[in-house]
This record gives structure tokens, C-alpha cells and sequence, in this order.
């Protein structure tokens, strides 16, 4: 039988810090890796007797590595093992665009897993698993397999430090056979104090689940190999994914009594949020670092990175963009004006920003938000004189930790909304679905009363062991608590007095006051409207009630799938981890709604009916898969699936004569007071 398997592929990601030749999986297995294949001391180790020897500790099965010629030249330059890899640096980018171009240019599935072993043995762990996961994603013969959660990988993403080392220490303690262990318990409040008004948020920032959401948004959408970052609308998901983190983080401001999120709009001022993440690395010294109060963004020259710009850079980035959007053109690589059409504006617009493979023109509009990244991810040492490397701001699996990051992304944004306000308010008849009323909208939470939602705190566990390297194996878990909310039903009766159609029904939810407790303008509600859910209905002829669930969200996936093996604790050691694959993009079913609060957050629910045959997409691709958090993922394998602008009706300024979101509305619309009721400190085990 083939070793080409994706089981064995996977068997690569296993504990990402040990040599390839280390017994993998849980079932111990030995890959059977080529002499020439590894260099100096791990050469020797990988000797016969070596091998034999580890046999003898309870290995189950050898795979064999029928080596190709050179996989080395996908390597003119490489990662040490102990630095921290980073998309948002081009050279690092470039090295992964090599490894996933050599591994997707092999003839067939048997040098493929042999390339595969090859960068196991030679590459930086966290590069080898951007690249091995972004190939495999995209890969015919293996996109349908599943790959391991990034947390129970690299733990030290996502986990205090403190609770990894203890994790370490109950395995090296206890017999996992005895049932000796004990669940360790995160403390909710580990990386701050109340002292600093921002920890209100730490429970939104460090959730888990959201970060794998962006980290998995990433590796779906990567800026670079240009034909798989060639995604349909891919510029516009970025604006509107990331638009939309921060309508929901706004909110959730409001809900904690903080005011909206302050652009970063002058990159030399001092950025008054610090931020500690107390995540240790636990391969190397080198941890994360935190940041004081104040700091302040310098010139960037880190040669072992070949990062180099300046301030002035991103300065002059930044106006070019905003010269672009006030002259309604930009200019491609050969002089010449292409055109920001009411179309395809914000996906130009949306490449250029990030900036990935797709921009019109990188050497002039330049790379804007992922330096903005590592001019702050940098900021503690600017040239590299301390050896240090970039901060929880450098890795898309760590960002939206620290508090800075939202403010980096209200000012990308900003970009984005110039743009959208030099488009025209949508006029009547484009609202409009004709013969068409939604007459009533309410939510209902079982046994409660109409209109009223809850949240609660929960705590739930995850099995650390794939990621603690070096050390017996055996499940070990730890307690994190983590934000829910009772499951509700959205009840919205509409009337069609024309023929039988379908439409398209939007649910979005956003603060009525804000953060001085005045009614909020359509001009400014309108950037805070958070998408809950969207899909289609057949319209028969009449009245009827649409009844949709809150678990069925378009936006969402549910917990089990975000946290894999987190959830209740399984029965039993040595099980095997449960997988996932593109059908991880979408976000954390718990976080779908604000916390609110302990008096009732009061809210808009706006639902949209829409017409179908203004929205459909023409595709004929077969696939149908991972479709079930497409507002902020797509569909893989398809186009958007929906013609629409996302975020569409509230992604431009109203027409003319719109001042409130009463105005705004056409027949087909209904708005209904919402108030979310936050379950105060119980926690739900
Ligand atoms: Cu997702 Cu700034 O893009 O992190």
C-alpha cells in the first residue's frame, strides 16, 4: 500500500517541534526518513540502531520515504528552526509560496509526501505547517482531508504560558492509565487587571476560537501564491471580514461602557494601549513580548527578516490609496488608469490594501496593512539589536489579541469606507423587492419572553497533548471559560402578493445608543450592523412565517467544530484527535452575539428580504462544502454566493434624505428592539 496517505501526511503535524524521526501519533509510529535527507547530528540519530532502539519503546508501524532528487532547491534560503515565521513578512512569504509551489508541482500523491518529509526534517515548524496546510487545502487529492487545529499544535498560540508549563509538569507527574490527572484551570484574567480599562475586552480579544477563526481565514485566503490567492472577491472578503471583527468588537465596547475603537490614523503618535499576552514560546527563548504604554512605531531595518522601510513608506502608501479613491482610478504597473468601478472598486481596493499577490501595482500603492502589522509587531525592537522578534501583531493566529489591533484595522477601514462613500446611496428600487412586506420580526428564546436574548459564561475543556513536545503522550486537558448564549429562534412573517419567488432573508443586529447614550445615526449605525445570519426562502404566495434557528447562522460554525477535541472531556487515553479542514473558516458559534448586559443591551434586529434574482450567483462548480459560515468565508471551491456588495444593504451611506434607519427602510424590511441580558459571573460547567 501506498505511504501516501493523508493520514501519514498528517502524521507530519504531529508535535511540531520534534525531529521527523521521533515516533509519531498517537499510534507511535516511525517514518522512515532518507539518509540524505537530514544533515549533521539528527543524521546520525536516524541511524538504524537509533531507529531500532525506538522501536523497542512500543512503535507500532515504519512508513516508507521513496526520496526524489533536490527537494532542497525549494530552499535557496531558510527559516532557522527557532524563529517565529510570519505571513506578514514577504521573505517568509515568499519562502512558503516556494514550499507550497514545490509541493503542488509534484507529479503524483508518492513525491508529494516524500517532498513533504523533506521540509518536515529541514524547515522552521511553523512554516513547514503554513505551507503543508495551505498545499493541502489546495491540493485535488488531498483538500478533502482534515487537518489538526492550530491550537493543538502550537499550544503556546493560544494558552498561558503558566497552564502549559503546569500541563507538562501533571504528564511528567501521573500515570495517564491511573487517571491520575487533574484538568488544568486557565485563569480568566491572566494577561491583565482592571486597572487597564481595555482587560474589559480580554475575553473577547484571547478567545480562543476567534482567533482560530482569523488564523484559518488566513490560510484560506493567502496573499500569495498569486493562482491560489486568486479567489473570487477575495479583496472585498477582506475588507468585509475584518470590517465586520470590529462592528462586532465595537459592540461588544459598548456593552463593557467603552467607546467605539480610535483609528490609528497618525502612525507617529504614541499608541496608549499596551498589551503583555503572557504566551511563552516553548520551542526557543524567544517569547512573545509585550508592549508599554506609549510606545511609539520606528523606522523598520531587521535584516535577518529583510524588513526594511520606514514610517514615511507607510505614509505615503496610505495617500496614494486615499488619492486613488478621490480620483476614482488607479494606476497598474504600466502607467495606465484602471478604473474603480462601483463593481469591482472594493475588491481592487482590498488587494491593494493587504497587499497580496492581486494588487494592481505593489511597488507604488505598496504593502500598507501587513507592514502596519510588523512596524507594530516590531515596535520593542525596531532593528533587531535585541534579537527579538515580532510580537502576538506578527502572526495572524495571535493578532487580535492585543488591543492595538483593532485600532490598526479601523484605519485600514477607514480606507475602505472613503471608498464606499464615494458610491451613490442605493436607490428604492434597488432595496425594493416588489409585492413583497415583511409584517412582523421578533426572536424568541425557549420560555422566555419575545425580544429578550442571554448570554452566560461556560467553561469547557481541550486536550493540550498534541502540542507539548518532548514529553510522554496522553491526553492532558485544561479548563478555559469562554462566552455562550442560549439558542434562539428568529420569527419573521412575510407577505408575497405576487408570483411564487425566492428571496434572500438578512439578519443583522446592532446598538441602538451610543457611547454617550444617544440615538445612533444611520450614517453611523450603519458601519456597526453585525450580520447574524443570511439564506434563501422560497416565497409562496401570501402570508407566511419564516422560522429560522440561531445555530443555523451563515456566519458561524458550530463550537465542536471550532474547538475539535475541546468540548466535554472523552472517556479513555491515546483516542485519535478529531480533524478538520476548510470547513474550520467561519466564526465561533459562542461568540455569534455581544455579552450585552446585566440590565439588558439594547439593540436593532433588522431583517432584509431580499430579491433572489438579483443576488444569485451563476455557478456550475459541484462543490457545495464548508458553505455553512460562507458570509465571512465563501463557499470553497465557488464563487461568493451572492451577487450583492458584502454587507449589502449597509455597506454604502443611505440616498439623499436618509438620516435614521426608519428612513431608510422599504416595506421589505423590519426592525424590531432587541435588548441582550448578560447572565452575570455564573459559570456554566
Ligand atoms: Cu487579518 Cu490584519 O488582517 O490581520
Amino acid at each position: 500500500m501506498s505511504a501516501a496517505t493523508a493520514d501519514n501526511l498528517l502524521l507530519l503535524f504531529d508535535r511540531p517541534n520534534e525531529p521527523i524521526f521521533t515516533p509519531k501519533g498517537n499510534e507511535k509510529k516511525i517514518i522512515q526518513v532518507p539518509e540524505e535527507y537530514l544533515r549533521g547530528r539528527y543524521k546520525e540519530l536516524n541511524s538504524a540502531d537509533a531507529v531500532e532502539y525506538r522501536f523497542a519503546s512500543g512503535s507500532s508501524e515504519r512508513i516508507p520515504v521513496k526520496p526524489i532528487p533536490n527537494p532542497g532547491l525549494a530552499l535557496p534560503e531558510s527559516l532557522k528552526k527557532d524563529a517565529k515565521f510570519s505571513l506578514f513578512i514577504p521573505l517568509h512569504e515568499q519562502m512558503a509560496t516556494q514550499v507550497i509551489d514545490f509541493l503542488l508541482g509534484m507529479k503524483n500523491m508518492e513525491d508529494f509526501w516524500a517532498a513533504a518529509v523533506y521540509f518536515r526534517a529541514n524547515l522552521n515548524p511553523q512554516l513547514f505547517n503554513y505551507a503543508l496546510s495551505v498545499a493541502m487545502l489546495h491540493s485535488p487529492e488531498t483538500q478533502d482531508s482534515d487537518l489538526y487545529p492550530l491550537h493543538s499544535l502550537f499550544p503556546e498560540k493560544f494558552f498561558d504560558g503558566e497552564v502549559l508549563y503546569r500541563a507538562r509538569e501533571e504528564v511528567e507527574i501521573t500515570r495517564p492509565e491511573a487517571d491520575e490527572r487533574i484538568t488544568i484551570d486557565i485563569d480568566r484574567n491572566f494577561s491583565g487587571s482592571d486597572l487597564d480599562i481595555e482587560h474589559r475586552l480580554a475575553y473577547f480579544r484571547e478567545d480562543i476560537g476567534v482567533n482560530l477563526h482569523h488564523w484559518h481565514w488566513h490560510l484560506v485566503y493567502p496573499t500569495s501564491p498569486r493562482d491560489i490567492a486568486d479567489k473570487d472577491r477575495r479583496g472585498e472578503l477582506f475588507f468585509y471580514m475584518h470590517q465586520q471583527i470590529l462592528a462586532r468588537y465595537n459592540m461588544e465596547r459598548f456593552c463593557n461602557n467603552l467607546s467605539r475603537v480610535k483609528r490609528l490614523t497618525n502612525f507617529r503618535d504614541p499608541i496608549r494601549e499596551a498589551y503583555f499576552p503572557k504566551l511563552t514560546a516553548t520551542q526557543s527563548s524567544k517569547n512573545w513580548v509585550g508592549r508599554g504604554s506609549n510606545a511609539v512605531m520606528q523606522d523598520i531595518s531587521r535584516p535577518e527578516e529583510n524588513l526594511f522601510f520606514d514610517i514615511q513608506h507607510l505614509e505615503r502608501w496610505r495617500d496614494r490609496l486615499f488619492d486613488a479613491i478621490d480620483l476614482g482610478y488607479v494606476i497598474n504597473t504600466k502607467g495606465e488608469k484602471v478604473q474603480l468601478t462601483e463593481k469591482n472598486g472594493i475588491d481592487i481596493l482590498g488587494n491593494m490594501v493587504e497587499a497580496s499577490d492581486l494588487s494592481i501595482n505593489k511597488p507604488y500603492y505598496g504593502n500598507l496593512h501587513n507592514m502596519l502589522h510588523m512596524a507594530i509587531a516590531n515596535i520593542h525592537d525596531p532593528d533587531f539589536r535585541h534579537l527579538e522578534f515580532a510580537s502576538v501583531m506578527g502572526d495572524s493566529a495571535t493578532a487580535m489579541r492585543d488591543p492595538v489591533f483593532y485600532r490598526l484595522h479601523m484605519a485600514i477601514d477607514d480606507i475602505f469606507q472613503t471608498y464606499k462613500s464615494t458610491l451613490p446611496g442605493y436607490p428604492v428600487q434597488e432595496l425594493y423587492f416588489r409585492n413583497v412586506r415583511v409584517n412582523k420580526l421578533s426572536v424568541q428564546v425557549e420560555g422566555k419572553d419575545e425580544n429578550q436574548l442571554f448570554t452566560f459564561w461556560k467553561k469547557s475543556a481541550v486536550n493540550l497533548s498534541n502540542g507539548l513536545d518532548f514529553i510522554e503522550r496522553g491526553a492532558i486537558y485544561t479548563n478555559f471559560i469562554h462566552l455562550q448564549h442560549q439558542p434562539f429562534t428568529y420569527n419573521i412573517e412575510v407577505s408575497n402578493q405576487g408570483s411564487e419567488r425566492k428571496g434572500t432573508v438578512r439578519i443583522f443586529i446592532a446598538p441602538k445608543y451610543d457611547e454617550r447614550g444617544e440615538t445612533l445615526l444611520y450614517k453611523d449605525q450603519r458601519k456597526f450592523f453585525v450580520e447574524l445570519d443570511r439564506f434563501t426562502v422560497d416565497l409562496s404566495k401570501g402570508t407566511q412565517m419564516i422560522k429560522r434557528k440561531s445555530e443555523h447562522s451563515s456566519v458561524t460554525i458550530p463550537f465542536e467544530r471550532t474547538y475539535r477535541d475541546l468540548g466535554k472531556k472523552r472517556p479513555g487515553f491515546g483516542e485519535r484527535l478529531e480533524r478538520f479542514n476548510f470547513c474550520g473558516c467561519g466564526w465561533p458559534h459562542n461568540m455569534l452575539i455581544a455579552k450585552g448586559t446585566e440590565t439588558g443591551y439594547p439593540c436593532q434586529l433588522f431583517v432584509m428580504v431580499s430579491n433572489f434574482a438579483d443576488d444569485e450567483v451563476e455557478d456550475d462548480s459541484s462543490s457545495d462544502e464548508c458553505k455553512d459560515a460562507m458570509s465571512y468565508c465563501g463557499v470553497r471551491n465557488k464563487k461568493y454566493p451572492d451577487a450583492r456588495a458584502m454587507g449589502f444593504p449597509f455597506d454604502r451611506n443611505a440616498r439623499e434624505d436618509v438620516t435614521t434607519l426608519e428612513e431608510f427602510m422599504t416595506p421589505n424590511m423590519k426592525v424590531t428592539d432587541v435588548k441582550i441580558f448578560h447572565l452575570g459571573n455564573k459559570i456554566d460547567s
